[in-house]
């Protein structure tokens, strides 16, 4: 005798609407179509016949144009509190098993506790594919009705001081996306927990938890597409790429770490900015100064002709530079870098997430 495998999984959510919202979300092809597939995905066909032993069809695709589609028929229906649908992809990339989604919804103080069940997977792994998916497109669910939006899902671990949280800072306002500031200390014991290397900062989707800026901001422009901060053309987006890789790995280090930060906590002698450390920077700083300068010849931006992540990641820290002791003797030496950054300071995401940091108090520029 056969015994069928039968692998679930369930999910939890509280959601900042009524139940009979949230049923209808679950219930009408218009909005279906605005959640139902992971984040990055969307929707174009959504065919719901919605009556019991009825069927609907939907269909997800991917920005690589590849889609994805799933057919069932709905079990129960009952509204606010329950609905029942088989689930079953048909085409050959995903595998053709018949399961079951249960969603219960009750109300609660933020408005609906959802209860989603997921069973009838043959294999823990099949189930298992399933969990972020569901998590993502869940999370969707909760910004199509959670009057909060976004800010409901989206959180950033930081300081809005550091050049780092500023660029993500940045890219979700550049996107318009809602999101609750956390702040923290690098190597704080919260921080440590997001971010197993205690930098700041960090973001978090719901479940999800991501560190590295430029894997938040590739993940940002992913999921919220509009307008692209990674460019389109394969030369462009490879000079982006290049900027980044260059900004984190040699311009941060000069110009930030051992020059900007030296003077905002200083270290050296008597609680005073370590000179030595300061001076070294210093041709450091002017030679990747001239090198910029070069770069930023034909635009404004550092990639090509639009605003990217290559900018958000380069451009915080040539305006704390700016701001720096010499700061102004350094630019003047490097008129287009000056000019970008002008530029990019005209730019309202720029503005609405400046730390607001002043003039550092005036010291004698090294010699
Ligand atoms: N590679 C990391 C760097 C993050 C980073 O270094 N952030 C700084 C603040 S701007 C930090 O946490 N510094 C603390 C330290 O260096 O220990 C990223 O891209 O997010």
């Amino acid at each position: 005798m056969s015994h069928k495998r039968n692998f679930e999984l369930s999910l939890n959510r509280r959601i900042g609407a009524t139940p009979e919202r949230v049923f209808e979300a679950f219930v009408a092809g218009d909005q279906i179509s605005q959640w139902c597939a992971p984040r990055g995905m969307s929707v174009p066909e959504a065919a719901l016949d919605v009556r019991v032993g009825h069927g609907y069809r939907l269909t997800m695709e991917a920005r690589d144009r590849s889609t994805y589609t799933v057919t069932g028929q709905y079990r129960v229906l009952e509204p606010p509190t329950r609905l029942a649908f088989t689930w079953q992809w048909v085409d050959d990339k995903l595998p053709a098993v018949e399961t079951l989604v249960q969603v219960a919804l009750s109300p609660c103080d933020e408005g609906t506790e959802l209860r989603l069940i997921h069973s009838g997977f043959p294999e823990p792994i099949m189930r298992d594919a399933h969990v972020p998916s569901w998590n993502s497109t869940l999370n969707r669910l909760v910004e199509l009705l959670d009057p909060r939006g976004t800010a409901a899902n989206l959180t950033l671990s930081g300081d809005p001081r550091s050049t780092y949280t500023w660029s993500v800072r940045i890219a979700l306002a550049e996107k318009g996306l809602p999101y609750e500031m956390v702040q923290r200390a690098p190597h704080s014991s919260d921080q440590v927990r997001l971010h197993p290397f205690g930098r700041i900062p960090a973001l978090r989707d719901g479940d999800f938890v991501l560190f590295e800026t430029s894997a938040i901001v590739r993940y940002l422009d992913e999921c919220f597409p509009d307008p692209p901060l990674i460019p389109d053309s394969v030369r462009t987006r490879a000079r982006a790429e290049q900027w980044v890789s260059a900004t984190s790995s040699y311009i941060y280090d000069a110009m930030i770490r051992r020059y900007v930060l030296q003077y905002l906590f200083p270290r050296g002698p008597d609680g005073q900015p370590d000179q030595a450390v300061i001076k070294a920077a210093w041709p450091d700083i002017v030679r990747y100064l001239a090198i910029l300068n070069d770069a930023y010849r034909h635009h404004r931006t550092i990639a090509g002709e639009a605003f990217s992540i290559a900018d958000l990641l380069l451009v915080p820290i040539i305006d704390y530079l700016a701001l720096a002791p010499g700061g102004d003797e350094l630019l003047s030496a490097a008129p287009n870098v000056r000019r970008a950054l002008a530029s990019a300071r005209q730019r309202p995401s720029f503005k609405a997430t400046h730390p607001a940091h002043k003039p550092l108090p005036s010291q004698a520029a090294p010699r």
